[in-house]
């Protein structure tokens, strides 16, 4: 044995320490295993590589056309700028020219039709950035005019769809509608919304021997860069390696939308031999690529005289843009939640995706969840409104449970329902009661300024609904000093996936996060895996992780168990020490050990989602393995004169089962609350009558910034509430379910702006509610009170 553990601890030393529980493995708030490196600057992104020698750089010329056919492309201009090595066009794609996620329908480079202002036609790579721009700025591209469909009605009135409708049904909600006692009716428009992730869209190429291609990628789905630059090359899956160690954001914006820029450059790299990058600057990459799905949403419901709800008809239109990319899921998603927490009595629900000449709207932070989730939160403000009661007791009124109210309009079963309890404990911890009565005092007495408030529950399903897609892997590899090289099929974009599966790994070896190094994810590693979307990437990689660690952890127990003629049961692992009944040794020593006894240290591990099964043909199942839930109280203060908010406070309750890391946890519930309220607010998506994004920098669109934080931000997890299910660590997703408690501010807003008619008319208004939104919401109410007013003073004339 080596000598080189020169302290060495005594007996008694070691056994004291290992009685102490460890302090960075799971349900520890670790710090974010990049956050030094980001701060300081160290963190490496592809942008930040060094490049090679010879290294291109790409820029793609953009349709200014929504529908057009193409007659003529001219790229000869483009060699006229000293330094240009190629300019490619569709004609020059090797292999298969489309790269549709699902379904195809999206060319990597336009041919013949250009199908939104905005789709890329040329691509020209030189020596610099600058050089690429002008070039290909200076290629010749005529068209012939098609006509645009820009209008999301206008496409639903046409049936103009990337896919057929498809229904939720449950029992007859037409004959429910008839006979209910009230009825509400309308239709709303929900806004799309840009990722603004601060890291745009890039890939680099570095073209290897035999086809082969090394690409590094800011992407949330790696296994799928690698398939379509494989295909659009045309050799087979195993060239192609992709790398991607970190994203400066994704919030879905880079599950398929990152494909592209890899593709471009991989072609480019392919007719060159020369390494190629691709990064989008913010304008293009606003104008290129797909945003969530802005909906246009019309509902007919039925309800008694407490507010509960008995019939229930929603149609749900998704803009998709010219392509289907992800939308069928998309879809299906807004539908799957459009009962958010409450049962619906009969209910039938469709869904559109209605196919328009615009950009292909993709994956965003609750994957059209939040489009179908905000329809119950409206419609109840409605029947508040209708039936002059607190929409909170409506909301209550309408929770699952109880006799025969615990199964979803898809037929799943909602077990374990927080929600009542949650909405109790927020109702008291936020004040809401004493806040309501100053409130309604407060504007009773303040006619220009009025407040609102508002506490609505989110009830999120979680699952990637395509089933086959809840699948993860990991690798494992004790190195002889004890050291651990940690390797998952998930991707890093902030959400401190790798700290938590880092941490899952520490506790199944007891040794210490730093023991841990976590590496890119790598399709050389871990082969075949899903996108890290729909919240599940802890969930996912964590058990596959935690599974490949057990592997190595059994063959070592078995090990010391022969080595030391002790039972299985007499080896433990505890703080950085393994003990083996009267034995102690550091974990490093005993992995030596091991090593020179011919111990395998290195497992590969794999998960998929028990349980889960859906039938899309009959709209049933159990889609979801579990649901996570939450629950928030907003209030602010409406300026009536200029339309101009602020949120004044926000207490939050969510439930992430037992945390795997709180401090990790609360950060993503309160960035996503801002962020959800940032799209039902300031973020506004504008198109001209051309199909023109104008919207399409930060000067024209507004994300949230600090002076839009809630002033007061009271965020709590759920404690002591394990998932019933058996997660790892019985956790619960906690990426996308908090985004919907952004849906508190809107509410709250409507509810000030209700506050002018006295909360006796529900206000129509549109999402985002900007400031000129609310204020003609305001001039509405007020309008429609003075007609009231002189109808009444004529009347008692
Ligand atoms: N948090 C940060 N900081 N950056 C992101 O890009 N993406 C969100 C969420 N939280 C995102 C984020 C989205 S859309 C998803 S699906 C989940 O993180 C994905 O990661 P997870 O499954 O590991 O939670
Ligand atoms: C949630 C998601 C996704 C989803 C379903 C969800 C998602 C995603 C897909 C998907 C579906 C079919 C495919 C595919 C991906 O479905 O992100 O490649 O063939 O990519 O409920 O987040
Ligand atoms: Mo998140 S929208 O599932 O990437």
């Amino acid at each position: 044995m080596s000598n080189h553990h020169k302290n060495k601890k005594s007996y008694e030393e070691m056994l004291a320490e290992a009685k102490n529980d460890l302090t960075t493995g799971v349900g520890r708030s670790v710090k974010h295993e990049s956050a030094a490196k980001q701060v300081s600057g160290e963190a490496v992104y592809v942008d930040d590589r060094l490049e090679f020698p010879n290294q291109l750089h790409v820029y793609a010329r953009l349709s200014d056309r929504a529908h057009a056919r193409i007659t003529k492309i001219d790229t000869t201009p483009c060699y006229d700028f000293p330094g240009v090595a190629i300019a490619i066009t569709a004609k020059d794609v090797p292999g298969q020219l489309d790269i549709g996620a699902v379904l195809p329908g999206d060319p990597l480079l336009a041919d013949d039709v250009v199908e939104f202002y905005g789709q890329p036609v040329v691509a020209v790579a030189a020596n610099d950035h600058e050089t690429a721009r002008k070039a290909a700025m200076a290629a010749v591209i005529e068209y012939e005019d098609l006509t645009p469909i820009l209008d999301v009605e206008e496409a639903l009135a046409k049936e103009h769809y990337v896919s057929e409708p498809h229904t939720h049904k449950r029992g007859d909600s037409s004959e429910a509608l008839a006979t209910a006692p009230h009825k509400v009716t309308g239709a709303v428009h929900i806004g799309g919304q840009e990722h603004f992730y601060l890291e745009t869209q890039i890939s680099s190429v570095i073209p290897t021997e035999d086809g082969g291609m090394i690409v590094y990628t800011s992407s949330q789905n790696p296994t799928e860069v690698q398939k379509l630059v494989a295909e659009v090359l045309g050799v087979s899956f195993n060239k192609i390696q992709i790398d991607m160690r970190r994203m400066g954001g994704g919030f879905g914006g880079k599950e398929t939308q990152a494909a592209g820029p890899a593709c471009i450059a991989a072609v480019v790299a392919h007719h060159t031999g020369r390494p190629t990058k691709m990064r989008l600057p913010r304008m293009e990459d606003m104008v290129m690529t797909g945003k969530r799905h802005p909906f246009f949403n019309q509902y007919e419901v039925g309800f008694d005289d407490e507010g509960r709800i008995n019939g229930y008809e929603v149609k749900l239109a998704g803009d998709c843009g010219y392509s289907p990319d992800l939308s069928n899921s998309i879809v299906d998603r807004a539908m799957f939640h459009s009962d958010n927490g409450y049962y619906l009595g009969d209910a039938t629900v469709t869904g559109y995706r209605c196919k328009t000449h615009k950009v292909s709207n993709t994956a965003y932070r609750g994957f059209g969840g939040p489009q179908g989730l905000i329809m119950p939160e409206i419609i109840l403000d409605d029947i508040a409104r209708q039936l002059g009661k607190d929409p909170l007791d409506v909301r209550k009124t309408n929770l699952y449970g109880g006799e025969g109210r615990d199964t979803t309009h898809y037929y799943q079963k909602v077990e374990d329902n927080a929600l009542p309890d949650m909405i109790a404990d927020l109702e008291e911890s936020s004040e809401y009661r004493k806040r309501r009565e100053e409130i309604r005092a407060f504007n009773a007495s303040s006619p220009i300024l009025k407040k609102g408030l508002a506490l609505t529950p989110v009830k999120f399903g979680i699952s990637f609904t395509a089933t086959f897609l809840n699948q993860a892997g990991a690798l494992v590899h004790i190195y002889t000093d004890g050291s651990i090289h940690l390797n998952h099929g998930g991707t890093e974009m902030g959400q401190g996936l790798n700290t938590k599966v880092a941490q899952i790994v520490a506790e199944e070896f007891q040794v210490d996060f730093d023991t841990i190094h976590i590496t890119a994810t790598d399709t050389d590693k871990v082969p075949n895996t899903s996108p890290t979307a729909a919240s599940s990437g802890a969930d996912l990689n964590g058990k596959a992780a935690q599974n490949a660690a057990r592997t190595i952890k059994q063959r070592l127990v078995e090990f010391a168990a022969r080595h030391y003629q002790v039972t299985e049961e007499d080896v433990r692992f505890q703080n950085n020490y393994v003990l083996i009944r009267d034995e102690i040794l550091p974990f490093a020593e005993f992995i030596e050990l091991a090593y020179f006894n011919q111990i395998s240290l290195s497992s590969t591990g794999f998960y998929r989602t028990p349980k889960i099964y859906y039938d899309r043909d009959n709209a049933r199942g159990r889609p979801f393995y579990y649901y996570a839930y939450g629950a928030a109280c907003a209030e602010v203060i409406v300026d009536t004169l200029t339309g101009e908010y602020k949120i004044l406070q926000a207490d939050i309750l969510h439930d992430v089962g037992a945390s795997l890391n709180p401090a990790i946890d609360i950060g993503q519930v309160e960035g996503a609350f801002v962020q959800g309220a940032g799209w039902l607010t300031s973020e506004e998506l504008v198109w001209n009558d051309k199909g023109r994004l104008m919207t399409s920098g930060p000067a024209s669109y507004k994300i949230p910034a600090i002076s839009d934080m809630p002033v007061k931000f009271n965020t709590r997890l759920v404690e002591n509430r394990k998932n019933a299910e058996d997660t790892v660590f019985h956790s619960k997703a906690v990426g996308e379910p908090p985004f919907m408690l952004g849906i508190s501010v809107f509410c709250a807003i409507k509810d000030a702006i209700a506050s002018v008619s006295d909360y006796r008319v529900s206000p129509a208004i549109d999402a985002p509610a900007t400031p000129e939104r609310v204020l003609w919401a305001i001039e509405t109410l007020k309008q429609q009170s003075k007609t009231e007013e002189k109808t009444a003073s004529t009347e008692t004339i």
